[in-house]
C-alpha cells in the first residue's frame, strides 16, 4: 500500500511532516482533509480528529506531528533531523515542543480574531503575551548559531518555521523587523524547495 498523509494546507503541524517527507524524499499520497467537516474515512484513521495523520506503507498509523516526525526519522534515518546523542535529542524535542506551543497560541489568537466583537480581550491578551514571550527567546537562541541547535537544521527548526509561517499568514510579517535574527533565519530557510512548496496560503 502507498504511504498516505492526511493534512490541511494551512496546518502548521501538518507542514512539519510535509517538509520532513520532502527532505527525506519519501513518496506520499497527500490527502487534503476538511477539518471543519470530518469525513468518516478520516475519523476512522484518526479518532482524535486532528491532522496530521500518517499511514505508512505497512499500515502503521500515527497521529500527532511530533510522534510522526520521530517515527519518520527513526524509520528512514537519512538525512537525520534529530541528533543521535541522547541529551542533544532531548534538547531538540524540547525546542520542537516550544515551537508547537507557539503554534497553539497563534491559532488560539486567530480564533479570537475571527470572533470579531465577540472576542474576549483577556483571552486575546493572554495568547498575544505567550507569543511575545516566545519570539524573543527564539531570536536570542539564533544569536549563537545559524540554526536553533547548531550548524545544521533539525526538527526544531522545521517546527518553528512552520509556526512562524502560520503567524505570517494570519498576522503579517512585521515580526521579522522586531526579531531580525529570526527573520533572517526564516528567509534563508525559504531557499529550500520543501519549505517554499509548503507555504500556507489564505
Ligand atoms: N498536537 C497536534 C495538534 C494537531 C492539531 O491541532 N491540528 C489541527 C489543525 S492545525 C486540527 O486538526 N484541528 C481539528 C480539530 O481540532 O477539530 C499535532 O502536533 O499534530
Amino acid at each position: 500500500m502507498s504511504r498516505v498523509l492526511y493534512y490541511a494546507q494551512r496546518s502548521p503541524y501538518a507542514r512539519k511532516v510535509r517538509i520532513l517527507l520532502a527532505e527525506k524524499n519519501l513518496p506520499c499520497e497527500m490527502k487534503e482533509t476538511d477539518i471543519m467537516n470530518k469525513s468518516p474515512e478520516f475519523l476512522q484513521v484518526s479518532p482524535i480528529g486532528k491532522v496530521p495523520v500518517l499511514v505508512d506503507e505497512d499500515g502503521t498509523t500515527i497521529w500527532d506531528s511530533t510522534l510522526i516526525m520521530e517515527y519518520l526519522d527513526e524509520t528512514y534515518p537519512e538525512p537525520g533531523f534529530y541528533p543521535s546523542d541522547r541529551k542533544e535529542r532531548l534538547e531538540c524535542r524540547k525546542w520542537e515542543n516550544l515551537a508547537d506551543t507557539l503554534a497553539d497560541n497563534i491559532i488560539f489568537l486567530w480564533y479570537q480574531q475571527m470572533k470579531g466583537d465577540n472576542a474576549d480581550p483577556k483571552d486575546r491578551a493572554k495568547y498575544q503575551a505567550a507569543i511575545d514571550r516566545l519570539l524573543p527567546v527564539l531570536d536570542e537562541k539564533l544569536a549563537a548559531s545559524s540554526y536553533l541547535l547548531g550548524d545544521s537544521w533539525t526538527a526544531a527548526d522545521i517546527a518553528v518555521l512552520s509556526a512562524l509561517g502560520y503567524y505570517s499568514l494570519r498576522f503579517g510579517e512585521d515580526w521579522q523587523q522586531q526579531y531580525p535574527k529570526l527573520g533572517e533565519w526564516f528567509k534563508n530557510l525559504h531557499e529550500r524547495e520543501s519549505v517554499k512548496s509548503t507555504v500556507p496560503v489564505g
